[in-house]
C-alpha cells in the first residue's frame, strides 16, 4: 500500500473513531452488537432508521452485514472507497459491502480456502446491486496481470448480458432477477482473478409469453427493438415499436421511464464483443429472440370442424426463416399433433386452445434453451485452463421472496428457493453455532429461533411433499387437473400447520368457482397460490411434432440445444418442480463445502423511493430474516473460533514460551499464548478442541500484531487492547 493511501486511510479511521462516540446517539451504532444488552426490536429498528436517515445503509451484526436499499446513488462505491477497504481489518472502517468482500478475499488468500457470499432478502431489496458491487470490488482491487485483464473484463461484462436476458420489470422491482445465479470467481494462488463459472437456476420462462399488468418481458426484447438499428431489425423482420408485439405489450408498460433500453443495448452489445461472441453467434441469437416475437403475433382461427388454422402466413414465414425450418412443416406442427397409437403415429389437428398452447410452448422452449446456451457460452469464455489450482469466492444472487396479488407456480418455486436458503443460513449460523458450543463444552443458554425446516419438508419431502404430490398428479393416468391436484393436497397435507386451502366462492357467493387456491405460511409471510397452471407448468410439455422441427433447425444455436437424442428418449424427463428441487440440493452441496459470509438485504418501502423508511415493512423483514435471533446468538456467542493447532501454528511467534516450538498439548500452548498477549478473560473461552474468541476485533488485533515486526510486537498489542477496551 502506498504511503499516501496508508495516510489517507489512517486519517479516515481516526476521524471515524473520534466521530463515532459523538455520533452514536445521532446516527446509531455500526454494529448491532454494540447496542444495550437486552436490545428490543424497537431499539433495533431505531438504530436501523437513524442510520438510514443519515444515508448509512450498512450495519453489522458481528460479521453479518445488514443492508437497506437506499434507492438513490450515495457515492460510496468509488475507486477511492474501494482502496480504503482494501486489506483493512473488518471493524476499522464503517460497515460496507466492500468490507465483506475484502474479508472473504483475505481469508481465502491466507487460508487457501473456498468461500461464498450469500446475499438474501426479498424482491427489490438490493441483492443484485450488492453482488455487482462485490464483483467490481474484486475487479478493481485484486492484483492483476496484463494477460488476465481480459478474464477480469469478461467476468464483469457477463453481468449486463445475463441481466438483459434474465431480468425484467416486475411490480416489485424494475430490474428483477427472473433466474437464480451462482457465480464462482476463481483466483490463482497470488489472489489474481483468473476466471469464473456461472450456474443459472430456473429462469421464469412463462414471462416470455405472458406478463401481468405493470410488468414487462425480459429486457433484451425491448433493447433489441430500441437499439438494434434499422439494418438488424429489417434482417429480423422487426419494427422498433414494442407495442406491435403481443408478447411485449400485455403489461401495458412496454416503455418505462426508469429504463433506458437504447442505452442498455449499447452496454450489452459492447459486452458481447468482449465476451467472445462472434457476429454469427449474435445473428443466430437475435434470430431466436426475433422468432419469439413473431411467434407471439401468429393468429389462429377456428375452421368449421373446430380445428385451429393459421389464416395469415406472414409471421410463419419469418419464424421459419429465423428458426431455420421449412414453413410448411412449421405450420403443420403448430396446428397438429402427432400421437403414438400402438405401432403407428397418427397426426391429428389441434383445437384453437391447444394450438395457442403449442405456440406459447415453442416460444418458451426456444427462449429457455437460448438462455442456457448463453450461460454456457459465457462459461466457456470464462474458463481458464492455465490455472489448475484455484480457490474461489462464490456469489449467490437469486430471485428474492415475492408476493403478488396473484401468485402461481413461478412464485411457488421462487419462494421455495428462498425457504431453502433461509434453511441453509439457519443450519450454518443459529443451529450449527449453538450445537458447536455444546459439543465443545462451552457454557451456553440456548436461544430460541424459528426453524423453517418444517416448511422446506412440506414442499420437498419425498412422497409426501407438495412437489411429489404435484408430480404424482402429472403422471397419473386419467384426467388430472389443477383442481384434482388441489384436492390431493387437501387430502395429504391439509392438516399441516403451515398449509391451508381456501375454496373461494364467486363474488356473488352463489356457487363454487372452478379454480382454487392454497396458502403456505412461509418463513417470510403468508402467500396464497392459485393452482391454475401448476400441472401444465410442472409438466412443461412440448409436443413431439414441434420438438422434431426444433431438432432439425438450421439455426446453429438451436441445433446445439435440441439434440435428436431427445426424440429417441421415450422416457419422461423429470418435471420442472423435481428438476428445480434437485438443482437446489446440488447448490446447497456446493455451498456447504465453502466458508460463508452473509449479506441480508432489506427493502425500505414499496414505492421504490429514497429516504422513505416504512416501519411496518421493515419490522416485518427484521422479524422473518431472524435478525434479532442472530443478534442474540452473536452477542452471547463468539465471533471467531480456531482449532488449537491452527491458532498456535499461526500466532506462536507472539509468545516466547511457544516460539519457535511448543512441545506440549496445543490447548496449553494457546492458553499461555493468549495470556501472554493480554487477552482478557471475558474475551475468550477454551473449548475441547478450539479457542473461541468473543469479539472479531480481538482476533483482528492479534492478526495485526502477527504482521507487525517482532520488535514492536508487545508494545503494539498492548496499545491495541487499550484502544479496544
Ligand atoms: P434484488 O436483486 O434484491 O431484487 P436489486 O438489487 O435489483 O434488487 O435492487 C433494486 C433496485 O434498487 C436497483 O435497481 C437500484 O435502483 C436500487 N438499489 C439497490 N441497491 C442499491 C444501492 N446499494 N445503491 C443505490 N441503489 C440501489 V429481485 O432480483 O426482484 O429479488 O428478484
Ligand atoms: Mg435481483
Amino acid at each position: 500500500m502506498s504511503p499516501q493511501r496508508e495516510e489517507a486511510r489512517r486519517e479516515h479511521i481516526q476521524l471515524h473513531m473520534e466521530g463515532a462516540l459523538r455520533a452514536r446517539d445521532r446516527v446509531g451504532v455500526q454494529d448491532f452488537v454494540l447496542l444495550d444488552a437486552h436490545t428490543s426490536e424497537a431499539a433495533f429498528l431505531d438504530n436501523l432508521r437513524k442510520r438510514f436517515h443519515h444515508n448509512l445503509i450498512y450495519t453489522y451484526i458481528g460479521t453479518l452485514l445488514v443492508s437497506v436499499n437506499p434507492y438513490q446513488e450515495l457515492g460510496i462505491y468509488t475507486v477511492s472507497q474501494m482502496e480504503l477497504y482494501q486489506g483493512v481489518n473488518f471493524f476499522e472502517l464503517p460497515p460496507h459491502v466492500y468490507a465483506i468482500a475484502d474479508n472473504a478475499y483475505r481469508m481465502m488468500c491466507s487460508e487457501l480456502s473456498n468461500h461464498f457470499i450469500l446475499i438474501s432478502g426479498e424482491s427489490g431489496a438490493g441483492k443484485t446491486e450488492a453482488s455487482k458491487k462485490i464483483l467490481q470490488y474484486f475487479a478493481v482491487t485484486c492484483p492483476m496481470t496484463e494477460s488476465l485483464q481480459v478474464a477480469r473484463d469478461r467476468l464483469l461484462l457477463s453481468n449486463p448480458v445475463l441481466e438483459a436476458f434474465g431480468n425484467a420489470k416486475t411490480l416489485r422491482n424494475d430490474n428483477s432477477s427472473r433466474f437464480g445465479k451462482y457465480m464462482d470467481i476463481q483466483f490463482d494462488f497470488k489472489g489474481v482473478p483468473v476466471g469464473g463459472h456461472i450456474i443459472s437456476y430456473l429462469i421464469e420462462k412463462s414471462r416470455v409469453v405472458h406478463q401481468n399488468t405493470g410488468e414487462r418481458n425480459f429486457h433484451i426484447f425491448y433493447q433489441l427493438l430500441q437499439g438494434g438499428g434499422h439494418e438488424l431489425l429489417s434482417r429480423l423482420g422487426l419494427e422498433p415499436d414494442p407495442q406491435l408485439y403481443r408478447y411485449l405489450s400485455q403489461g401495458h408498460c412496454a416503455r418505462e421511464s426508469s429504463i433506458d433500453d437504447k442505452n442498455d443495448w449499447k452496454t450489452v452489445s459492447n459486452a458481447f464483443s468482449i465476451i467472445d461472441f462472434t457476429e454469427d453467434d449474435l445473428e443466430n441469437l437475435f434470430g431466436i429472440i426475433a422468432s419469439v416475437l413473431h411467434l407471439g403475433n401468429i393468429r389462429f382461427e377456428e375452421n368449421p370442424q373446430g380445428c385451429a388454422i393459421i389464416p395469415h402466413s406472414h409471421e410463419i414465414k419469418w419464424v421459419a426463416k429465423l428458426l431455420g425450418a421449412p414453413p410448411s412443416i412449421l405450420l403443420e406442427a403448430l396446428t397438429h399433433r402427432k400421437i403414438e397409437a400402438q405401432t403407428e403415429e397418427v397426426v391429428c389437428p389441434l383445437t384453437l386452445a391447444l394450438a395457442l398452447y403449442a405456440r406459447d410452448a415453442v416460444a418458451k422452449a426456444v427462449y429457455e434453451r437460448a438462455f442456457t446456451w448463453l450461460v454456457s457460452k459465457i462459461n466457456s469464455s470464462l474458463v481458464n485452463k492455465d490455472f489448475t489450482k484455484k480457490t474461489v469466492i462464490g456469489l449467490l444472487d437469486i430471485y428474492g421472496f415475492e408476493v403478488f396479488d396473484k401468485n402461481g407456480f413461478e412464485q411457488f418455486c421462487i419462494n421455495y428457493c428462498n425457504e431453502k436458503l433461509q434453511q441453509l443460513l439457519i443450519e450454518r449460523t443459529l443451529k450449527a453455532e449453538q450445537a458447536e458450543y455444546k459439543l465443545e463444552g462451552i457454557e451456553w443458554e440456548p436461544i430460541q429461533y424459528f426453524n423453517n425446516k418444517i416448511i422446506c419438508d412440506l414442499v420437498e419431502e419425498r412422497h409426501k411433499g407438495i412437489i411429489s404430490i404435484l408430480d404424482e398428479e402429472c403422471i397419473r393416468p386419467g384426467p388430472a387437473t389443477d383442481l384434482s391436484f388441489l384436492e390431493k393436497l387437501e387430502e395429504k397435507v391439509g392438516r399441516h400447520a403451515h398449509f391451508q386451502t381456501r375454496k373461494l366462492a364467486d363474488p356473488k357467493g352463489r356457487k363454487r368457482i372452478g379454480w382454487m387456491d392454497f396458502c403456505l405460511f412461509h418463513y417470510a409471510g403468508e402467500v396464497t397460490y392459485c393452482t391454475r397452471g401448476f400441472l401444465e407448468k410442472n409438466n412443461d410439455l412440448l409436443y413431439r411434432h414441434l420438438k422434431e422441427v426444433l431438432c432439425r433447425s438450421r439455426n446453429p444455436i438451436l441445433s446445439e440445444c435440441f439434440l435428436p437424442a431427445e426424440l429417441k428418449n421415450r422416457r419422461r424427463p423429470p418435471t420442472v418442480g423435481t428438476q428445480f428441487k434437485n438443482s437446489l440440493s446440488s447448490l446447497l452441496e456446493i455451498l456447504t463445502a465453502k466458508e460463508p459470509s452473509y449479506i441480508r438485504c432489506i427493502k425500505p418501502n414499496e414505492q421504490k423511493e429514497p429516504s422513505k423508511f416504512d416501519d411496518f415493512l421493515i419490522r416485518h423483514q427484521v422479524k422473518y430474516l431472524g435478525l434479532m435471533e442472530h443478534l442474540r446468538v452473536r452477542r452471547a456467542g463468539f465471533a471467531y473460533r480456531r482449532k488449537y493447532e491452527h491458532f498456535l501454528q499461526r500466532y506462536k511467534s507472539l509468545c516466547p514460551d511457544t516460539w519457535p516450538h511448543w512441545h506440549g498439548p496445543a490447548a496449553e500452548g494457546v492458553e499461555r499464548l493468549v495470556k501472554y498477549i493480554g487477552y482478557k478473560p471475558q474475551e475468550y473461552k477454551l473449548g475441547r478442541t478450539k479457542i473461541f474468541i468473543r469479539f472479531a476485533r480481538t482476533l483482528f488485533a492479534t492478526e495485526d500484531a502477527f504482521e507487525f515486526s517482532k520488535h514492536q510486537l508487545v508494545a503494539r498489542i498492548q496499545a491495541t487492547y487499550k484502544g479496544c477496551q
